[in-house]
């Protein structure tokens, strides 16, 4: 684990080291009063971002494949002994997160089965503590621990009907009669989730790791399989040398892990080849018998040699907890640890890196047109104010003319922005109404309807296209507001360009492609298991309400997301207008304020010219100060530090000083504003 822990653990020092280079670059702006409010809301939001940034793990397999001991040894050994309970036969009974927020205290939350009784997905509930048990865990102790966690291996008897209920027994099912006991009773799972939370270094770091039940459990969860697998960014699947790869082990890989998508995050492991070790064969002889099987695993899987680990767990644990280098090696879970941190730190940093380097670029960009527009207008004071020098009264008298002029032509341009805001309300409400919930909910009772009137079940995966046909629908009808939006904003800029002379970036693109793209990923997942689900439950209703419901979650949290970033993007439309707005109406108020001094003779000339001199060499400094910000952040973020945790305060350069002009510009700004 130390290669992992380590790797880790940099990944989580660079992450909080481009948090902190953020937090510096939003108080530098702060303190240079260049921070709008949309702006803070864009940095806040990067900022929840990566304080909530996770690296999700899940281990699938059928039963007794090896996976809690596998977590154990990969990721637990420095306990000492195991923590995840493994035994022969059905271990883990229900799906089990192993995470850290410290906003909780150390335990486990575990939801009841009877909840499967229930409308509602294992997500819904998630929203509320209401129906959860929380069981605190005393993480001083690996004892203690192993107590707790025990938990997850809980069952309960319970009469068939009930049982039935929770959909988890078929009658009708001559594979399920034997799990009716002399008594006529049934062992099911005492809970359907369970998120253990206790502050382990790598779960600090916002690892998460998700260990499932076999495959009957997992098959009634349809939130496993829509949801909690695919969003992983590894999945690795697991067989055991023992057994080989089975029926059922083909089952769950192909509906399991396949078919939710993203391909590239899977990696299969073959577990217990030490099994293959048998005392007669040589080293030669053992390697070749893995291959052989790695080979037939890549056959039936369809899946890459390459993607596929011989290891055993239950020795690699033994070794890490008795510092046997030798049986480390021989139980390959080094080569297996390694390969899992290729798959998931790259990946992932690479994504952070370019979400947030693409805000900040962003931000950067509009203060600079701001900080551009401020320097430009000293400029022209300047060359104004010098160009009175030796002029007489008429010539003053003119300039105050014109100044006053240039600021009405101004305010009649700048009107065009309230219009526009306008305008754009009304078409964002527009564009954000495909996107609410109450558009999804008709859509889904009308689905559920014409299911409960089919007669058949093989007319569901027709229903079901419909269903997300309709989907797609609101997502494209909202995309063609969005582009209006986008033209007009266009329209509006192109229009300051032509009569101001301003130079905006062109507004964000935004598409709404990512979520037609989850949605088609969501469809593929649905229509690849709903034809296995219908047969497993041969068409059973409540069962197959479940799953459409989960279904139904799944796309309202797409359409949610699509909601919120359709709202941010609306939002960070206008604001960097009218702060260019403000910042030209500030300067052309000034202007014409002080000309009138001058020809009143409040002001002297020689003072003003100073003082617009000291302004702009301010300015100039804020341009060349905001470039040194924006480089070293991008330094953090590219990895080639220093890292800001690293550089003492006093080695960053004091924002300039605001001088007394530039106060009083503020003040005018404000004054406007207000
Ligand atoms: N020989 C050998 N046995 C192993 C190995 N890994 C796990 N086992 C044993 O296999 C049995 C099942 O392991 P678990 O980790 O409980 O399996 P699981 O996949 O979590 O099973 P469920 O929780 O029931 O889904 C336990 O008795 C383990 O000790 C291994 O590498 N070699
Ligand atoms: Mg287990």
């Amino acid at each position: 684990m130390a290669e992992l822990a380590g790797s880790f653990e940099q990944y989580g020092a660079w992450r909080d080291a481009l948090a902190q280079a953020i937090v510096q670059f939003r108080r530098w702006l702060q303190d240079s009063k260049l921070l709008d409010a949309e702006a803070g809301r864009r940095v806040g939001v990067v900022l929840d971002r990566l304080a909530e940034d996770k690296l999700v793990v899940a281990v699938v397999a059928e039963f007794s494949r090896g996976k809690s001991e596998l977590i154990n040894a990969i990721f637990f050994a420095d306990y000492g002994r195991r923590i995840l309970p493994t035994s022969a036969g059905r271990t883990t009974m229900c799906p089990t997160e192993l995470m850290y927020d410290e906003s909780l205290p150390p335990c486990i939350r575990a939801l009841p089965i009877e909840t499967r009784a229930r409308a509602g997905s294992t997500s819904e509930f998630r929203k509320t503590n209401d129906e959860w048990r929380i069981f605190p865990v005393n993480a001083a102790s690996a004892d203690g621990m192993l107590e707790a966690f025990g938990l997850v291996a809980e069952t309960i008897r319970v009469p068939p009907e009930a049982a039935k209920e929770y959909g988890l027994f078929d009658p009708d099912d001559p594979d399920q009669e034997d799990g009716v006991d002399a008594e006529g009773m049934v062992e099911i799972s005492r809970w359907r989730h369970a998120v253990i939370n206790f502050p382990h270094p790598l779960l600090k770091q916002g690892l998460v790791i998700l260990d499932t039940p076999g495959l009957n459990a997992i098959g009634a969860e349809p939130e496993l399989t829509l949801s909690l697998v695919p969003s992983a960014h590894a999945v690795l699947f697991l067989l055991a040398a023992d057994t080989g790869v089975t029926k059922s082990d083909l089952d769950m890989w192909r509906h399991v892990v396949r078919d939710s998508g993203a391909t590239e995050n899977h990696i299969a492991v073959l577990n217990k080849i030490d099994g293959l070790w048998d005392g007669l064969k040589s080293a030669v002889e053992v390697d070749a018998e893995v291959q052989r099987q790695v080979a037939l695993v890549s056959q039936r899987l369809e899946l890459a040699k390459e993607r596929i680990f011989a290891v055993s767990a239950q020795k690699g644990l033994v070794a890490k907890l008795t510092r046997d280098e030798r049986l480390l090696a021989a139980s390959r879970l080094p080569v297996l640890e390694n390969a899992l941190i290729d798959l998931l730190v790259p990946a992932k940093q690479s994504i952070v890196r370019s979400q947030t380097v693409s805000l900040m670029e962003r931000i950067g960009e509009e203060v600079r047109q701001t900080l551009a527009a401020r320097e430009r207008g000293l400029i022209e004071q300047l060359y104004e104010m010098r160009g009175l020098q030796g002029k007489n009264q008429g010539s003053v008298e003119r300039m105050l003319l014109r100044a006053q002029s240039e600021s009405a032509e101004f305010e009649k341009v700048a009107r065009k922005v309230v219009a526009t805001r306008f305008v754009l309300n009304k078409i964002s409400s527009q564009a954000l109404a495909h996107l609410k919930r109450e558009t999804l909910r008709a859509l889904a009772t009308t689905t559920h309807e014409r299911m409960s009137r089919s007669w058949l079940p093989t007319g569901f995966p027709a229903i079901l296209g419909e269903y997300f046909d309709g989907v797609r629908g609101c997502l494209r009808q909202a995309e063609a507001r969005i582009a209006e939006m986008e033209k007009m904003i266009v329209g509006v800029q192109s229009n300051f360009a032509q009569e101001l002379g301003w130079s905006l970036a062109p507004p964000m693109a935004f598409s709404v492609n990512s979520y037609l793209t989850e949605l088609d990923r969501m469809q593929d997942v649905v229509k690849g298991q709903f034809g296995t689900f219908v047969a497993l439950t041969r068409g059973k209703w409540p069962l197959i309400q479940r799953f459409l419901e989960t279904v139904v979650t799944r796309s309202r949290d797409l359409l949610m997301a699509a909601e919120r970033d359709v709202e941010a993007w609306i939002g960070s439309l206008l604001p960097p207008i009218e702060a260019q707005v403000r910042e030209q109406r500030a300067q052309l108020i000034r202007r014409a304020e002080s000309v009138q001094k001058i020809r009143d003779a409040q002001e002297s000339l020689d003072g003003r010219i100073s003082e617009l001199e000291g302004a702009l060499a301010a300015a100039q400094e804020t341009i060349e100060e905001l470039k040194h910000q924006l480089d070293r952040a991008r330094m953090v973020a590219r990895g080639s530090a220093p890292q800001v945790a690293d550089i003492a305060v006093s080695e960053i350069p004091a924002v300039a000083a605001p001088i007394a002009d530039f106060q009083e510009v503020e003040r005018v700004r404000q004054r406007v504003s207000a």
